[in-house]
């Protein structure tokens, strides 16, 4: 039931179920090192969404703007290495939708609770758009929204569910997309949140 949403674009339904406990076990690392906060975009609007990163390289936003970093600017430190685990389900994932060789050295961790939402938006961000993206849902399910390269572009709705992943790329790299606001439906695992994963090559 994996599902095609553009041409370079692909779900992969519960591919990332046997990595769960060590995903799990991963964030608690994470979150230990570099805790979720909210981040307050370049608008002066917090974001309801709580993010972390691990990885080389993290992505942040404050009044000033969006961008990477090398280092976590709440802790001081650099942002966790990420563990071997992620990489590999990244690249496995990736290789699964037709992108051979994947190496990111980004991964953003997105923690919704109900009624988070993330608005439409591109990732405009990364240095290098020849990379796909592999995003990992865990948790209670959301709703994506997967647009076209302009805002007013039709949108498609995609339910997202434990487990899956969703690879992108190429031709489909700078689509918007955005994720519709959660209804609290707790997850037998995660309780009323869900855990999204994120991977790139942004340096
Ligand atoms: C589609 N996060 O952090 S990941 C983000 O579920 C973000 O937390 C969402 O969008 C989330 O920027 C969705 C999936 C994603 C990432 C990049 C894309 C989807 C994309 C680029 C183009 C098209
Ligand atoms: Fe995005």
């Amino acid at each position: 039931q994996n599902q095609r949403l553009g041409a370079a674009a692909m779900v992969l339904r519960g591919f990332a179920l046997p990595h769960v406990p060590d995903l799990m076990l991963a964030i608690v690392g994470i979150e230990t090192a570099s805790p979720f906060r909210h981040m307050v975009m370049p608008g002066g609007f917090t974001m309801s969404v709580a993010l972390t990163n691990c990885g080389a390289l993290g992505w942040t936003t404050d009044r000033r703007g969006y961008r990477y970093t090398t280092v976590d600017p709440d802790t001081g430190e650099p942002w966790p290495v990420m563990p071997e685990v992620f990489a590999r389900l990244a690249s496995g994932a990736a290789e699964a939708a037709g992108f051979d060789g994947f190496e990111p050295d980004a991964c953003l961790v997105n923690r919704y609770l109900p009624g988070s939402r993330l608005s439409l938006h591109q990732d405009k961000n990364e240095r290098d758009y020849e990379a796909p993206i592999v995003s990992v849902s865990l948790g209670m399910p959301a709703t994506f929204l997967f647009g076209g390269h302009a805002r007013t572009d039709p949108i498609v709705k995609v339910p997202l569910h434990h487990g899956d992943v969703v690879v992108w790329g190429s031709a489909d790299r700078l689509r918007y997309h955005g994720v519709m606001p959660l209804r609290d439906e707790p997850h037998t695992l995660l309780g009323s949140q869900r855990i999204n994963f994120t991977f790139r090559k942004a340096g």
